[in-house]
Order: structure tokens, then sequence, then C-alpha cells
């Protein structure tokens, strides 16, 4: 997603998309009022019967928003529109109820989408992607990806112990730089929190309780990193966020099978992280109002906090 908003909730107006299928998606939406329904998926089981088919909403099935079909599998969500496809099927997976339609499954993009195009339907809320900051939020975004987000799975799933060493170096030096950052500036991206910050929080929290252990990222924990720890919390306590991080479900999540290590669904008791004790990044406050007391939009992005959402938009009865 590439456009600047220019949406008026009157007259409901878009910029020509750079995605054409954005753009229809987006033209669809003229004249409606609609909401998003948030649903789980879980990964189905790698051997026997449900080997190869992905996602899945349990043997109860879901019905796709805007039919009265009953589908198991969000690979079928995807066939629906367009019975040959034959793309990846990924989560998050945003899906249309009016038009009948995966509309996108690239997360950095529906992230986007919930800022700008979306932003007419939740009131009030930041926007976590200005215009002066978008190019230090892109390039940030980018350093996160490579370094945190993707550097994880590198060392989680490595098959040789130089790929390993090779993505655990990458991880603790990027966790260093953003240490180093975080000393001079309450966020990644300077005073006000954006994008970016919400885009590395998923594997912050994860961070102890799971990556430290069971992806072998152990070199240092984020507890003895007191400014991305304090950062953390931080983030952790912004109304709407800690009620949508089930950390607990993480742990459960990745010691079963579906996790790089096998630990017979046995999750480890440890560590203990408190992340509702008082942080102290207040000192590093800009004279002006910080306006990001209410986050609907992370709220809603981290529901199931693993990012395994399948959303859908539905016109409002
Ligand atoms: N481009 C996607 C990739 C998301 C992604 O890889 N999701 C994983 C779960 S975290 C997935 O659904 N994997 C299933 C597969 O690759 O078959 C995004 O970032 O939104």
């Amino acid at each position: 997603m590439r456009s600047e908003k220019n949406w008026k909730t009157d007259q409901h107006e878009f910029e020509k998309q750079a995605c054409a299928a954005l753009d229809n998606f987006l033209e669809s939406l003229e004249g409606e009022e609609f909401k998003i329904d948030i649903t789980g998926a879980n990964w189905s089981d790698e051997y026997g019967t449900e080997a190869g088919e992905g996602w899945s909403f349990g043997p109860e099935g879901h019905t796709v928003p805007g039919t009265d079909r009953r589908v198991r599998w969000l690979h079928e969500l995807y066939t629906i529109a367009d019975p040959t496809c034959t793309t990846r099927v990924t989560v998050p997976t945003l899906w249309d109820a009016q038009t009948r339609r995966v509309v996108n499954n690239e997360s950095s993009e529906i992230i986007r989408m919930f800022n700008s195009e979306f932003a007419a339907m939740t009131g009030p809320t930041p926007d976590y992607c200005p215009q002066h900051l978008r190019a230090a939020i892109d390039e940030t975004n980018a350093f996160v990806l490579r370094g945190i987000n993707n550097a994880v799975n590198g060392c989680g799933y490595s098959i040789s112990q130089e790929a390993y060493d090779e993505q655990v170096a990458l991880l603790f030096a990027t966790l260093d730089a953003l240490e180093e950052r975080l000393v001079r500036q309450r966020y990644l991206c300077g005073d006000v929190q954006t994008e970016a910050d919400w885009r590395l929080f998923p594997s912050l929290v994860r961070f102890d309780a799971v990556y430290y252990v069971a992806y072998k990222c152990n070199l240092r924990r984020l507890e003895d990193y007191p400014n991305l720890s304090n950062y953390l919390r931080e983030l952790y306590q912004t109304p709407g966020i800690a009620a949508a991080c089930d950390i607990a479900g993480m742990k459960r999540g990745v010691f079963s099978k579906a996790g790089p290590v096998g630990a017979n669904g046995i999750v480890p008791v440890g560590p203990i992280v408190d992340h509702t004790r008082p942080h102290d990044r207040e000192r590093l406050a800009a004279k002006a109002a910080v306006a990001n007391r209410k986050n609907k939009t992370a709220a809603r992005y981290f529901q199931t906090g693993k990012l395994e959402l399948a959303l859908s938009i539905q016109p409002l009865k």
C-alpha cells in the first residue's frame, strides 16, 4: 500500500492505488459502512490426514463471511473467488465479505491499510505512519525485519552451525543497535509511537518467553537490555495491548510440535518476566503531548499475539 490517505467519510474517495487489487477493493467500499472481524486459525498437523492443508479453522469449520459456505481450511477462502489460485496461503489473510475474495495477505500492507484507508472507521486514532516520518519508518522496518523478525527464525530453523552463527550474530548486533538508539529517544523513530514500534513489538514480547530457549537466541535475554526492556514494558502497557498478548499461548504453540524444538508438548516453566512493572520511558518524552493513549489499530493487529489471524471485512447490518 503506497497511497496517501484520501478518504472523506461522507463521500469516499481514494487516490489511485499502486496495487490494482487494492484499488478495486477500496472502490468496492464506496458508500458502505463496514467492520472488521477477526477469526483465529491453527496450523494443522504436519502428519497424518491433515498434512499439507496448512491453516485450519478447526473441525467445526468457519462460515465464510458474506456467504453461507462453511470451510475447514484457510486455503478454501483463496479458491472461492479464484479456483485456479495457487498462491501461498499465509496469515494474516484479509477477506472482503462483500466481494467475497481475499484482498491481501501481506501484513506490512494490511497494517498500513488499517492506519490509513480504514482510518475513518475507527474514530480518532493516532497516525502511525505520518508522511514526514515515512522514510525513517520504512528504513527502520527493513532493519528490524532483517535483524530481528527474520533473524529469530533464522536462529531457530538453521540446519547448520554456520547458518546459526551468522543469524545469531546479526540478531544480537541488531538488538545492540536498537538498545543504543533507545538510550537517546523514546521510540524507534523519535518522540512518537509509529508503525515501526508495533512491527518490532511481537518479536520483543516473545523474546525471553520463547525465542531465548526454543530458538536458541540465548546470548542475552531481553531483560538484560535496560532500554529495550523498559521500552517493551511501555509498549506492553499501552491500553489494549496486554489483553491481546497471550504469552502462555505463544509458549504452548512453540513448544508443541509446531516449534523448532522437539519438546513433546512440554512447556518450560520460565522465565518469569513481569511486563506490567513500571517503566521510565517518560523521561524521554517530547514536550509535545504524546498522542498514543488509544491504540485500536495496534490492539487489533496483535489480537492473538501470534498474528495468526484471518481478518474479514463485512458491511454493517
Ligand atoms: N508476507 C506474509 C508472510 C506471513 C507468513 O509467512 N506467515 C506464516 C505464519 S507466521 C504462514 O502463514 N506460513 C504458512 C506457509 O508459509 O505455508 C506477511 O508477513 O504477512
